[in-house]
């Protein structure tokens, strides 16, 4: 066992009145429809009730003439008449992609139906059944009709067409661009599986910060074996584009997107593209963002470019995922208002088929954000949720840290755009503002590693991050025990302490990174480990100190009424409680203000003893992972289980790191000591700051 299964184990269920139980629902396995999907799944589901139940019963249940407990799968389309008109009304309810899983009598006999309106659906409602008997549950009167609440769930791709991987800390890139499109590796189609299972229906293959020759006809012929290879899996294949590729593949002087000759360029790229893989997603475009070319490049807004590509895919039912991550040095005083400030007056101009694509939070993917402030001020565009499943700034594949708990914290944020509980959630299923073209991204964290995400336990975000595109309002306990259970083991010794340990995995990396609010304090370029002394950048906005503001007096940036006002980028009621010492969360305290060292918490501390209690607090509750995690070898496979141990070793020793670097550098304009309960550091400042990591992963 070395993971590369995935949650889709399909363990032997050892506990033999369970597996008879199952069985005994299960005679036949009947089939309506004969496409490519319809098999995958009927695939899917031998593959799994052979795992579970046994090969030896399976074998039997196939060749039996009985018709009494069919398992039936078919879209309405093709089921029987008298089947189908039995669902009738749950057929109502759902979308395209909803499916159906329900116990039914027919003509005295029981049967369970998988269906959907497409067979994609009905693929999904397989992978939904098998999950009921991966997490034991019951399947006697089943009803369960389930949809997805957004339409586009897309994984971004920060591949490099040389395999490198932006931001990457699992291998090399999965596309083998060198080899394809003859040679097709069985990993794309586990890859497929793995995302139809968990409700992915959209891959963005290449890097935001993009290279033109993916869109050349080279490319393009792999990229149509891809995309060839992931359709009946109900995945589309999207790519980004490079603003300026008119000029570098295409000989044209310009890219400005107001010119007649780059407006037709883009048609015809994109006819071209649609000729050979007529399900084409569409485009994500990172412009005028970090060096990337724009529409800014030539006097125009954000609006003529994104306009101009949506024309281009719009009569092939494209869409085009325009990114609102920017910022500008022009402009530092405050960084984290640039992308509201630059796009909130566009508001209404978009055209349809664009998505605003915004990072969950305003700076750049921290241990915590609170939400972005775009989330809700924008009610006539629709904005799509972009979140990071690779760890950037949370260790990388080294820390296990589960991610829905972050999601969720955004997805739950009030907004009050239109009142009480008018939640980011609500902002991007479209149901606040009554949008139809609705999306989440996930910036990826699959590579080429045997196990796909460098660390067993960080499968988990991948599939989180699929569970919370489908439904945003899953709760992150659900997740975690879903996937503990599919992943590993039902046995409740284990399910519960290790879904303990993964629920207070944020927190615990919140605390031994950045607590209280604190942000951007890694070390430069690669962003592993701490480094709240870096000042020498160019830009100061990349600098750790220019996010912490410490000094003599205090710590924190100010974004309050007093200091960058960001607070007014929020609804006033959010807007009054984070710009209010005594009503905003603690948790926030140092994003919104600047404090004196001796402030109050609520706690009673004093704020530089509670900022050291909380990286110590990290460091213990890193420690108790780790006893956890040793007390679980007896039921799990050793691989897996030492997998793990041994980076939460790592974690533990770096979580050290964090407290000691972090501490001993706050401490130089505190100028107090250490309060009793927090280890003292064993090394120097000094010390940490001459670390160096020259081929540290991803950068
Ligand atoms: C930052 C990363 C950088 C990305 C950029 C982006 O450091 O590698 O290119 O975001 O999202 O988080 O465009």
């Amino acid at each position: 066992k070395d993971g590369y299964k995935l949650w889709l184990q399909y363990d032997f269920i050892e506990n033999e009145s369970l597996r008879k139980e199952y069985q005994s629902h299960i005679k036949r396995l009947i089939p309506f429809g004969d496409s490519e999907t319809i098999n995958i799944g009927l695939n899917e589901l031998e593959r799994g009730l052979s795992g579970m139940l046994g090969e030896v019963y399976l074998s039997k249940v196939n060749k039996s003439n009985i018709n009494d407990y069919v398992l039936v799968l078919g879209s309405k389309a093709s089921l029987s008449h008298d089947i189908s008109s039995l669902l009738e009304k749950e057929f109502n309810t759902i979308n395209e992609e909803g499916f159906i899983i329900k116990s039914i009598t027919l003509k005295g006999k029981k049967q369970i139906v998988i269906s959907g309106k497409t067979d994609v659906g009905v693929l999904y409602g397989v992978f939904n059944f098998l999950r009921l008997i991966q997490t034991n549950k019951s399947i006697k009167n089943l009803s369960i009709v389930d949809a997805p609440k957004l339409k586009v769930r897309v994984l971004n791709h920060w591949d490099n067409l040389d395999r490198t991987v932006e931001r990457g800390y699992s291998g090399a890139s999965i596309w083998d661009w060198h080899r394809l499109p003859d040679y097709i590796d069985q990993r794309y189609i586990d890859y497929a599986r793995a995302n139809a299972s968990i409700g992915i229906n959209g891959t963005v293959l290449n890097n935001v910060n993009a290279n033109a020759l993916i869109l050349t006809p080279q490319y393009l012929e792999k990229v149509k074996a891809l995309a060839n290879i992931f359709r009946p899996y109900g995945i589309k294949v999207y790519l980004t584009a490079r603003f300026s590729a008119p000029i570098e593949i295409g000989g044209l002087k310009t890219a400005d997107p107001l010119d007649a000759g780059v407006i037709n360029w883009w048609k015809d790229k994109t006819a071209e593209i649609y000729k050979s893989i007529p399900d084409f997603g569409g485009f994500l475009v990172k412009a005028n963002s970090e060096g990337q070319p724009g529409p800014q490049n030539y006097d125009r807004n954000h609006v003529d470019g994104a306009n101009m590509m949506a024309e281009a895919v719009a009569p092939f039912g494209g869409i085009v995922m325009w990114r609102a991550f920017v910022y500008s040095e022009h402009d530092a005083n405050d960084r984290a208002k640039q992308a509201y400030t630059e796009f909130v007056p566009y508001d209404g101009q978009f055209k349809d088929n664009v998505l605003i694509q915004v990072k969950n939070g305003a700076i750049d993917f921290q241990p915590r954000e609170p939400f972005h402030p775009m989330f809700g001020a924008m009610p006539k565009t629709p904005l799509m949720m972009e979140f990071q499943i690779t760890q950037e700034y949370l260790g990388c594949s080294t820390h296990s840290v589960f991610l829905p708990t972050m999601y969720k914290e955004v997805l739950d944020a009030d907004t009050y755009r239109k009142g009480k509980a008018s939640t980011v959630a609500k902002v991007i299923d479209g149901t606040l503002d009554n949008k139809k073209l609705t999306g989440m991204a996930g910036v990826s964290n699959i590579g080429a590693d045997r196990n796909w995400t460098g660390n067993v336990f960080l499968q988990a975000n991948w599939y989180g991050f699929g569970r919370l595109a489908w439904n945003p309002y899953l709760t992150s306990e659900n997740i975690a025990d879903e996937w503990i259970k599919s992943t590993f083991s039902n046995a409740n010794d284990f399910v519960q302490p290790v879904k303990e340990f993964m629920l207070a995995s944020l927190e615990a990396t919140v605390n031994y990174m950045t607590p209280l609010g604190l942000h951007h304090i890694m070390a430069t370029g690669h962003h592993y480990g701490p480094g709240p002394w870096v000042s020498n950048l160019s830009r100061p906005e990349w600098n750790p100190v220019y996010y912490h503001k410490a000094d003599a007096q205090g710590i924190g940036f100010d974004r309050s009424t007093s200091g960058s006002n960001a607070v007014e980028q929020y609804a006033p009621e959010v807007a009054k409680m984070f710009n209010d010492l005594n009503t905003c969360p603690e948790e926030f305290l140092l994003w919104f203000h600047h404090v004196a060292w001796d402030y109050k918490l609520k706690n009673g501390k004093t704020l530089w003893d509670g900022m050291a209690l909380k990286y110590q607090e990290g460091v213990n509750q890193v420690e108790a992972m780790l006893k956890t995690w040793n007390a679980m070898k007896p039921y799990v496979d050793f691989q897996r289980y030492n997998e793990v141990k041994m980076l939460l070793n790592i974690q533990y020793k770096e979580a050290k790191w964090w407290r000691d670097a972090c501490l001993l550098y706050f401490q130089q304009y505190s100028k107090k000591t250490l309060p009793k309960g927090v280890e003292a550091p064993t090394k120097t400042l000094n010390y940490f700051e001459s670390l160096k990591f020259p081929f540290a992963p991803g950068n």
